[in-house]
């Protein structure tokens, strides 16, 4: 069922879809979803101003913190008109100064766990959609954008 779900994301929007109709509960800053379809988290620098959650200040991705149950698939959105990317970061709150390097560019390759270090949607560009990942461990990951780190450009998503 995940490869073909996998190859649902890489042929169409029918999974997207469904991700997109278990996202209405409205609650800001906190999105819970089922564990089937893929969930879509929203990125654009424009439109998703700063906010306050847990680990510190995101900004640039909608919700800015997305809660998900073991199993989740989770991809990213880009809804503007600048390149960005979603990439891992290390620890439980933002560091202060960007710590994505260049790698963030390339999009995970093998295992698109959260728990795996270093996952990254690579660059995505007006429009794109990232690889799908898996929420396959509970936790808090954190991510940002390697741009616009420091914009800041950050969220968090709690698998639990
Ligand atoms: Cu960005």
């Amino acid at each position: 069922m995940n490869s073909l779900r996998k190859f649902m994301y890489a042929g169409g929007l029918a999974a997207s879809v469904a991700g997109l109709t278990a996202c209405t509960d409205g609650a800001p800053g906190s999105m819970s979803a089922t564990a089937s379809g893929v969930t879509t988290i929203d990125v654009s620098l424009t439109a998703f101003a700063a906010t306050t959650i847990a680990p510190g200040t995101s900004g640039g991705y909608s919700p800015a913190q997305l809660v998900v149950p073991v199993g989740t698939q989770i991809r990213f959105v880009n809804r503007d008109s600048f390149a960005h990317t979603a990439s891992a970061v290390n620890g439980t709150a933002f560091p202060p100064s960007s710590p994505l390097n260049a790698s963030a560019l390339t999009p995970s390759a093998g295992s698109t766990a959260l728990s795996a270090a270093g996952w990254s949607s690579g660059n995505l560009a007006a429009g794109a959609s990232s690889p799908v990942f898996v929420a396959d461990t509970p936790g808090t990951y954190l991510f940002g954008c390697f741009y616009h780190y420091g914009a800041p450009m950050r969220g968090a998503i709690v698998v639990r």
